[in-house]
This record gives structure tokens, C-alpha cells and sequence, in this order.
């Protein structure tokens, strides 16, 4: 199957048949025999009319023709200046201030799982802070044997690790409980991120300092201005937090947390404490304290949860979406995220009719707990109209509720956990829309 259809290869053996004067006529009969069988071949994308010009094939482009740039022009590398548009956003009316604000993962311009360190959500409470990695203390103290202050060097001799995991904040979404009302996918999803995190993991540093016995839960606070704190039951934190220096192969960046963060794997980010200067074994929550108070979730009866630390699994189709229409009718790849804070994903299924029937997607490539996963589905578009959804399920057996059931549960003044399925609709033009169906 050509994903492109004949007419439009014909067309470009047609225009190829006409271009070339800059080349010899023996080159450019080459150059037409090579170009047409990649064509025959599979996927290959065909030149429009007016997309033909002195750089396009069969022409020889003018940076062909002359050097580029040499090494360490760019000591530290930067994307090309024609991907300008791939930046994080940031919703000006949702907080009065940048320094207590969010910014959101552009996740309509990303591929793979992995987000690259420029591009992942910020969520501030009070800014970045400038912090001196010399000067960087951690305290572990409280319910323990042998309290100890580690500086930077002293936490990089410990064992360490590697992990590919999601960070999501619990108000991911959350605009949007009422009814839609953000009309791109960068801004419904995009306080979400999957980076590899380097570190120690909490379990070895606890070890380190002995845990006495009441010691049940571990206080994190942050050193930026907010001094955010949380508190993490025990045994979370024996099973896979880490505490966290790297990011994506290099250090972490200042928004994220240089030089030290919590990452608690799964669970709301709110949890994994960024610029993490103490760590205090007590024997009880720290939930009398207003910030904590603030991220409970609102139930239908009017009762709230005082804590609600896992994200649930959730998914995304995000080609085509309001910011990629599908601008032809042929072939496309749908792609989509899925996650889950309890696991591994186990299937995604997709609907293009609101949900009355169902077909699975292909997972692609690597399927890691906590994390990312791709899923595809070769779709042929033809101009019609589409409710286009995602449905995950995890390991656990969880399926992505619907908005409706996840309604019914949680009542309509909820903020946070908004992990329903989500609908894109699909015009005859091909644009995307975003929209709620009852
Ligand atoms: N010290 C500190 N840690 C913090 C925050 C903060 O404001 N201060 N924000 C939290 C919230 S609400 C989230 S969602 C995550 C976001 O992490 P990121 O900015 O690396 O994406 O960091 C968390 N850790
Ligand atoms: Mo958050």
C-alpha cells in the first residue's frame, strides 16, 4: 500500500520531468530513476506544485553548494531557529503572576516519550531560585538514628540510578471540568513530562541516616522562596522515590529543580519537591499546613479527600489535534500518550465516533512503568467528520473512565485528577476541535 495516492506521485514524476535545468541532463535522469523508485518503495512524501523551487529536488540547494558552520560555534546546543514555535505556553488569565504560575509541555510537537529538558511544564509557587550547587545542603533529620547534612558531592558517591518516569500536575486538565473552554492540546494536557531521572534513590539515603521505628512519613521541603513542603508516607518512599540530580543526561535545569528535587514516580507532582533542601522523618503527616490543605479533591456529596497522591491512568491523542489539522484527505499515523501512576499501560484502544465502537492501537516502542507510552493507528481520512477519543487501560485493570462516569463521581467543582477521555472533533476541513460530549 503507497500511503500516498498515485496521482499525486504522478504528478511529482511530472514536475521532475520539467525541473532540472540547474543539473546535466545525465545526473538529472539519475536523480529521476533513484527518486521515483524510493517513490514505488513505501512512505515518501511528494513535492506539491508549489512547494518546487530552486532548493527543492531535482535542484541542488544553495547550502549544498557552500560550508556550514564549524564546531563549538554553539557551545551549548540549540534547536534549529525554524522550530521558534516549539515552546512552552503559559495561560495568562489562570494566575496573576509568573512566579506562581505554570507553564505547559508543547505535546502537539513532540515525539517518542521523552521530553526534551527546554520543553518541560514549569510549576512555580515563587519563582526559580539562583541556587549556588556549592552552597547546597541537604538536611535529613527528625524520627532518625544519625541525622545528616549531605552536601552535592556527598550525595553523587552513593549508588545511583536511572529512570524514565512522568511527571504530571494533578491540575493537568482541570480547566476544563465544567466544559471545555482551552482550544489546544498543549494547553488541555500539557502539565505533563517524561524525562530519564538520575539520582539516589530516598530508600539508600534513609538507610544511610537508620529510620527509627515511629518514623512513618517523610516531610520535603523545597529552598525556593515558597519553601513548599509535602509529606510522603514511608513506604512510598522506600519503594521508588528518588532524589534527583540529573535530568535527561545532564544536570536538571534550574526550572526543575537545580541541583537537587524529590521525584516521587506516579504521583501528583506537586509531591516531588523541587530545589529539595530538608527531609524530616516524623511520625505523621504535615497536613495541617495550608498548601497541603490546598490539593484535596472535592467529591459529588460535598466530602473531600485529604490526599489523592496517585494520577490515575489517562491518554491523549495528539496527531491530528486543534494545533496539527489534518490539512488532506489520505493516509495519516494517529498517535496518542498514555500513562499511568500505578503502572504499565497495557492496551489503548481508539474510537472515531465518540466512543460507540472501539478498535486497539499499536503500542510503540518501549512500555515502561510510570511512564510515557506511545500508541498509533494508520488512519484513512476521507472528510469526514470524527469525534476522535483514546481509551487506556493499565496493568491494575483500570480502564480511563469517561467524563460522565468521572462526574458522577466527583461532582461538577472539582479542579484537580481530571483524568477522563477526551474528544477531539474532527470537521469536514479538517480542523480540530476540542469538546465534551454529554
Ligand atoms: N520547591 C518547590 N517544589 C515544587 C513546586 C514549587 O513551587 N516549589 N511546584 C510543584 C508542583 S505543583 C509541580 S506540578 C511540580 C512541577 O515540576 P516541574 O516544574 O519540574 O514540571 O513541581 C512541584 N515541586
Ligand atoms: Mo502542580
Amino acid at each position: 500500500m503507497a500511503w500516498f495516492d498515485d496521482k499525486e506521485e504522478f504528478y511529482l514524476a511530472q514536475q521532475l520531468e520539467k525541473e532540472g535545468n540547474s543539473l546535466d541532463i545525465s545526473s538529472r535522469r539519475h536523480f529521476i530513476k533513484n527518486s521515483l523508485s524510493f517513490l514505488a518503495g513505501s512512505a515518501s512524501i511528494a513535492a506539491l506544485p508549489n512547494t518546487v523551487n530552486a532548493q527543492t529536488p531535482p535542484n541542488i540547494p544553495k547550502w549544498t553548494r557552500s560550508l556550514g558552520r564549524g564546531v563549538v560555534s554553539v557551545p551549548y546546543g540549540q534547536p534549529s531557529k525554524y522550530q521558534k514555535n516549539t515552546v512552552r505556553r503559559t495561560v495568562p488569565w489562570l494566575t496573576a503572576d509568573s512566579i506562581s504560575a505554570v507553564s505547559m509541555t508543547p505535546l502537539q510537537d513532540l515525539k517518542g516519550i521523552i521530553t526534551p529538558n527546554g520543553l518541560v511544564f514549569e510549576r512555580y509557587h515563587a519563582g526559580v531560585p539562583d541556587i549556588n550547587p556549592d552552597q547546597h545542603r541537604l538536611i535529613i533529620h527528625g524520627l532518625v538514628e544519625r541525622p545528616r547534612i549531605f552536601t552535592m558531592d556527598d550525595l553523587k558517591r552513593f549508588p545511583s540510578v536511572s529512570e524514565i518516569k512522568f511527571l504530571e500536575c494533578p491540575a493537568n486538565g482541570g480547566m476544563e471540568w465544567k466544559g471545555p473552554q482551552m482550544q489546544g492540546l498543549q494547553f488541555t494536557h500539557g502539565m505533563l513530562s517524561c524525562c530519564e531521572w538520575s539520582g539516589v534513590k530516598l530508600s539508600t539515603l534513609l538507610q544511610e541516616v537508620g529510620v527509627k521505628s515511629e518514623g512513618k512519613w517523610v516531610l520535603a521541603e523545597g529552598a525556593d522562596g515558597a519553601a513548599m513542603a509535602r509529606s510522603i508516607p514511608l513506604e512510598k518512599a522506600l519503594e521508588d522515590t528518588i532524589v534527583v540530580y540529573a535530568q535527561n543526561g545532564e544536570a536538571l535545569r534550574p526550572e526543575q529543580g537545580y541541583p537537587l528535587r524529590l521525584l516521587n514516580p506516579g504521583w501528583e507532582g506537586n509531591t516531588s519537591i523541587k530545589w529539595l533542601r530538608r527531609l524530616e522523618i516524623g511520625d505523621k503527616p504535615w497536613y495541617m499546613r495550608e498548601e497541603t490543605s490546598k490539593y484535596t479533591d472535592l467529591m459529588a456529596d460535598g466530602k473531600a479527600r485529604k490526599f489523592s497522591f496517585v494520577q490515575e491512568c489517562n491518554s491523549v491523542i495528539t496527531s491530528p489535534c486543534p494545533e496539527k489539522p489534518w490539512k488532506k484527505h489520505g493516509w495519516y499515523e494517529l498517535e496518542g500518550l498514555a500513562w499511568s501512576g500505578n503502572g504499565t499501560i497495557k492496551a489503548v484502544d481508539v474510537s472515531i465516533d465518540g466512543g460507540v465502537k472501539w478498535q486497539p492501537a499499536q503500542i510503540k516502542g518501549v512500555v515502561l512503568s510510570k511512564a510515557l507510552t506511545r500508541f498509533s493507528l494508520p488512519f484513512k481520512w476521507q472528510g469526514q467528520p470524527l469525534l476522535l477519543q483514546s481509551r487506556a487501560i493499565d496493568n491494575t485493570g483500570y480502564v480511563q473512565p469517561t467524563l460522565a462516569q468521572l462526574r458522577e463521581q466527583r461532582g461538577m467543582n472539582s479542579i484537580y485528577h481530571k483524568n477522563a477521555i477526551h474528544t477531539w472533533q474532527v470537521t469536514a476541513d479538517g480542523s480540530v476541535n476540542n469538546v465534551q460530549l454529554s
